[in-house]
């Protein structure tokens, strides 16, 4: 390790924190899986229908697959935590994540700076920044780079954050001086398992897509398994159950990002209003939100579930 490489790191995380990032680790870049984790997880059917998950499962595993010159790997987190809204009877649940402006477009443009903060550092000097969609397992990088331990929800929490934020990574060319991981802080609780309605873990950490409300309620184009109807409690769009649970989460202070504050109507939609909404309505209200991510087909099956009423074909 040179001076300048240390010099460099700091450089790194001081502009994460300037451009609003909440915490910022760093990781050397090279396999990230060698248990191959991913791979029993796919093999397991526990991806659901996200095939994307495992065309790109060797990018995933090691970044060096998609920049062979990677050097280390710059990872960010953004607290999104906002209060809940009083819930109004007869309203349905939205995860705490999707109440305000997309993340992937809150996230993006910082994280994009960033990238070109590095290639500053050198001639040529190539780095990619990546939010949720990118092939990059995000946690396990998180985690690598000291930015907090993998939780038994499969989530990762940091003691003074708990775990309601968001990841973002940068792969770079540009040499730095790695952190070390944190200690694992879940102890003997299993609250999270515990409290999942639908038995979704599998195994601590391990989470069967396919029984997840989450996956469910916004990504499966499908319908929604009957067995899991009467299981939702109220949520139309996410789950955060396993999350409200986690004793780390009474440390979450509120965001300083004001597009994650709650749109109005957004964290507890009426269900009766939501249901009477055409498709035009639903993409007016919704536009730059994550929520457009069901579609209104998506979100009209879930209302409905939610809300015991029959799904309308005409
Ligand atoms: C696919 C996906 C989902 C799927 C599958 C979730 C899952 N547990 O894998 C669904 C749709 C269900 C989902 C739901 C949610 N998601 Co999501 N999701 C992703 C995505 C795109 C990929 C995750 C992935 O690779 N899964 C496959 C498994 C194998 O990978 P992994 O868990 O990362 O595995 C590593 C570690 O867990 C670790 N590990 C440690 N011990 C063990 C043990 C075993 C056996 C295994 C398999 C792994 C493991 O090692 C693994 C590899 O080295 C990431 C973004 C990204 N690009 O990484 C966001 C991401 C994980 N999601 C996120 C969020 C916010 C959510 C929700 C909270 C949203 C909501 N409220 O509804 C829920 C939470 C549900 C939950 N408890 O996980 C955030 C998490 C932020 C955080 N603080 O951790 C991410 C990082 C997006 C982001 N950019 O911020 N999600
Ligand atoms: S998000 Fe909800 S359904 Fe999914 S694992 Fe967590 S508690 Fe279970
Ligand atoms: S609820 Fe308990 S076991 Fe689950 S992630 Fe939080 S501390 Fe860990």
């Amino acid at each position: 390790m040179t001076d300048g490489q240390a010099e460099r790191s700091r450089a790194v995380k001081a502009q994460a924190a300037a451009l609003g990032f909440d915490a910022c680790g760093i990781a050397e870049a090279g396999p990230i899986d060698p248990e191959d984790r991913l791979g029993q997880w796919l093999e397991a059917g526990h991806h659901a229908d996200m095939d994307w998950m495992a065309r790109t499962k060797a990018i995933r595993q090691d970044p060096r697959e998609k920049m062979p010159t990677a050097k280390s790997v710059v990872v960010v987190a953004r607290n999104y935590y906002h209060p809940r809204p009083p819930a109004p009877e007869g309203s349905g649940k939205v995860a705490r994540y999707a109440w305000g402006r997309d993340y992937h477009k809150v996230l993006k443009k910082p994280l994009v700076k960033l990238a070109r903060f590095l290639d500053e550092f050198g001639v040529n000097t190539q780095s990619y920044a990546a939010v949720d969609s990118g092939p990059v397992m995000e946690r396990a990088w998180a985690e690598r780079a000291g930015i907090g331990w993998v939780g038994k929800n499969s989530l990762v929490l940091r003691r003074d954050m708990g775990s309601w934020f968001f990841l973002g990574a940068v792969i770079t060319e540009v040499a730095l001086t790695p952190d070390a991981p944190v200690t694992d802080h879940c102890g003997s609780c299993r609250a999270c398992i515990d409290a999942c309605p639908t038995d979704a873990f599998v195994a601590e950490g391990v989470l069967d897509a396919r029984k997840c409300i989450s996956y469910q309620t916004i990504e499966n184009r499908g319908d929604i398994p009957e067995p899991l109807h009467d299981k939702l409690e109220g949520w139309i769009f996410g789950c955060d159950i396993c999350q409200e649970v986690c004793p780390w989460n009474r440390f979450a202070k509120e965001s300083t990002e004001h597009d994650f504050l709650p749109r109005t109507g957004h964290a507890n939609p009426d269900l009766e209003v939501l249901q009477a909404m055409d498709e035009a309505a639903f993409d007016e209200e919704f536009a730059g939100t994550p929520i457009r991510r069901t579609k209104h087909a998506g979100i009209m099956r879930n209302a409905h579930i939610v809300n015991e009423t029959p799904i309308d074909e005409s």
